[in-house]
């Protein structure tokens, strides 16, 4: 049960977005509101979608967060989380992010995929979302929380949009049905050393449980206008590795089997 008035999730997003806007950390939202629940939170973070659109963004995706049964166990939680990208966070393949714009910024390899075909929860399964992705391509999310030293619980981290901050996609778009997500590999490489490697199978067993669970995730709690997977939709399935500390003048390659390769720099 939501506990916050309509004023102080407006001045909730509020505070969470110049955060992220100026590249400024702030206090966990439940420093101010110990009772804040997942409901509030969630309907912080969509205070915050509506100010990027009300000022002209357009939402291009969703992000899974907290996919790993490691994460998940470290944060006390047995479901992941959701987030939306905004085109203000998309970086082309090979592109360079502005690293003075934003705190501490981290990155992860992750799957992608785009939906052919609505997805409606609950009860979403694997074998539905089999038969709705259209295509997969490789990615790379820069995560980057706007509380200080990554430290948050599980509501200011919903409230603050899952940590999202930038992403890239590039590489090969191939079809669901010339992969095998479970076994597919990542190579993480920061400054032309492997820093991180791992399987699909690090994202909830397999990417595509992950596209069901935000399914399921969003008929449990989206808005209305939001409480479905439209067809068309990019997602990020979550990290399939863990997330790599990255500054200005680091260049980050992420190779997926099958997919190719993408970059982006630092500066
Ligand atoms: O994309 C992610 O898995 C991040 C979710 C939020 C938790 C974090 O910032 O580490
Ligand atoms: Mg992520």
């Amino acid at each position: 049960m939501a506990v916050l008035s309509q004023e102080a999730v407006a001045s909730l997003a509020k505070r969470l977005e110049q955060a992220q806007l100026t590249g400024a950390t702030i206090n966990k939202v439940t420093d101010d509101y110990p009772n804040l629940d997942w409901g509030d939170a969630y309907n912080i973070q969509w205070a915050i979608r509506q100010r990027k659109l009300d000022r002209g963004g357009r939402i291009v995706g969703l992000k899974m967060g907290l996919t790993s049964w490691a994460k998940m166990r470290q944060m006390g939680v047995e479901t992941p989380i959701y987030g939306f990208l905004v085109d203000e966070f998309s970086v082309p393949d090979g592109g360079v992010v502005d690293a003075g714009k934003l705190i501490h910024p981290r990155v992860e390899a992750e799957i992608a995929v785009v939906t052919g075909r609505e997805l409606r929860g609950p009860g979403c399964q694997v074998a539905q979302v089999a038969a709705a992705i259209d295509c997969v391509l490789p990615a790379i999310e820069v995560i980057d929380s706007r509380y200080e030293n990554f430290r948050f619980d599980l509501p200011s981290v919903i409230s603050d949009n899952c940590s999202a901050a930038r992403f890239c996609v590039g590489g090969i778009t191939r079809r669901l049905k010339d992969l095998d997500l479970k076994t597919l590999g990542v190579v993480l490489e920061k400054n032309g050393e492997v820093v991180e490697t791992g399987a699909g199978a690090a994202v909830l067993g397999h990417p595509l449980n992950s596209v069901a669970m935000l399914a399921n995730l969003l008929s449990e709690r989206g808005p209305q206008e939001l409480n479905t997977i439209p067809a068309g939709t990019f997602i990020l399935t979550g990290a399939v590795t863990a997330a790599v500390a990255v500054q200005a003048g680091d260049a980050v390659r992420a190779r997926h089997q099958g997919l190719g390769a993408i970059s982006l720099r630092f500066a």
